[in-house]
């Protein structure tokens, strides 16, 4: 015999009693083996993912998309990116929700329940730009640490709930106010319940814009558990670490919020150039707000072939923070001249927007497209990497697919 050691009838017993059913060989199981059927299902299964998403890590839950599942006007929640800093909440009793706004610049503290909060305040809807500040990580050099994203941490789905500047107003500002600051209800990757994963917010004038939303509904349903239920601040246009998930606490702040992930290299980057793998002193680094000018083409997938003669049609997204993209251009040979696309106006302020071409190729053989999008104020986006930073943040490098016509 071998010295395998061979799972306890206890246990067997046990397990046996969650499977339903006699495991016919449970007693030469190795011992702290888990049956299949009682593992934690995949990450697809757990968060409703298309399988084609990518998983970038499991401790915390990160997954971004592949630019082709982006094709949608609205992103479908299994399209959407996942972003943890922590743990997400296990026990989420939504009749008990509160959310409690309190802090040294409010007038006087107060307490909601999600029912509150849905029957005393206007409700609307807006299409909002969600990107994650460190997409396009992957692209630096010298290479930064956290998730090395590609281009996948963006959605813009459809949320729904109440204005953020609605409930500011009912508890009362002081004139003192400087930022509002989300605490959440995830669990910090020690488990320790005294440590946040993290604690951001916007400054005081995003929050009183029309679009900045304390959501309870993502795409008409409730907000998937992962991306927020039963409550999220979105902040559309800004690094969508602004837009805190599980949200049951605001608060009011007279300074710039100092909560986990709001100083020292975490969301911010140098407030002026520096060179590639420069130490930059905290003093000199500023928080993200805007994000920049962003496209992507998400079809025809990168690889594509397409007969002589024929020609492409091309779609995608772009978006630009808070402000509109004025000019959406393509390219076929390398950034040498450009063509305009057609570009439609954002359903609303901070939606992104989509663009179209019908592309035709000179003669057979390998081509890229390339796609630059250009915002109100004339920035355009930088064709290869923009400038570096230490934690990889901002990378609005213009999206590339190769084809082929044959
Ligand atoms: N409570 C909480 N809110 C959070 C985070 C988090 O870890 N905890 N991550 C932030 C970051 S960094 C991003 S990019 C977005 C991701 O949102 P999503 O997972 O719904 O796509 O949520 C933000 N809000
Ligand atoms: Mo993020």
């Amino acid at each position: 015999m071998n010295r395998r050691k061979f799972v306890k009838k206890t246990t067997l017993a046990a397990m046996t009693g969650v499977v339903g059913c006699d495991i016919v060989f449970g007693t030469v199981m190795p011992r702290g083996y888990v049956p299949l059927s009682l593992q934690d299902p995949d990450p697809f299964t757990l968060f409703d993912k298309d399988r084609g998403m990518v998983v970038l890590n499991d401790r915390p839950w990160n997954m971004e998309a592949r630019v082709h599942l982006l094709d949608d006007r609205i992103t479908p929640s299994k399209y959407m990116f996942i972003r943890n800093n922590g743990l997400i909440p296990e026990d989420i009793a939504v009749e008990n929700w509160v959310l409690t706004v309190d802090g040294e610049s409010v007038q006087q503290k107060k307490r909601y329940t999600l029912q509150d909060l849905k029957s005393k305040f206007a409700h609307h809807t807006y299409q909002l730009t969600l990107e994650c500040g460190g997409n396009g990580r992957s692209e630096f050099n010298p290479p930064a640490k956290g998730n090395q994203w590609t281009i996948g941490a963006v959605s813009c789905a459809e949320w729904t709930g109440v204005r953020l500047r609605d409930i500011l107003e009912d508890v009362g500002l002081k004139d003192t106010a400087v930022y509002v600051a989300y605490h959440a209800a995830d669990l910090h990757l020690s488990r320790n319940p005294e440590k946040e994963p993290i604690s951001r917010g916007v400054p005081m004038d995003k929050a009183m814009q029309d679009e900045t939303l304390l959501a309870f509904a993502m795409n008409g349903r409730d907000i998937p558990m992962v991306h927020g239920h039963p409550l999220r601040l979105v902040a559309g246009g800004w690094p969508a670490s602004a837009s805190g998930k599980w949200v049951n606490r605001l608060s009011i702040r007279n300074k710039i919020h100092d909560g986990p992930k709001m100083g020292g290299s975490s969301y911010r980057v140098p407030c002026n150039p520096v060179a590639p793998g420069e130490k930059v002193a905290d003093e000199d680094m500023c928080i993200i707000e805007s994000m920049p000018v962003k496209s992507l083409i998400t079809y025809p997938k990168s690889g594509a072939m397409i007969s002589e003669g024929k020609k492409l049609n091309i779609r995608g997204h772009t978006w630009a923070g808070e402000l509109e993209v004025k000019k959406m251009e393509y390219s076929i040979d390398f950034g040498s001249t450009w063509e305009t696309c057609a570009l439609e106006k954002p359903a609303n302020r901070l939606a992104w927007q989509h663009f179209s071409a019908s592309i035709d190729f000179p003669k057979k053989g390998y081509y890229e497209i390339w796609a630059r999008a250009t915002d109100a104020k004339g920035t355009s986006q930088p064709m290869l990497l923009p400038g570096w930073n230490p934690k990889g943040y901002l990378n609005n490098a213009c999206h590339r697919i190769a084809v082929k016509v044959v």
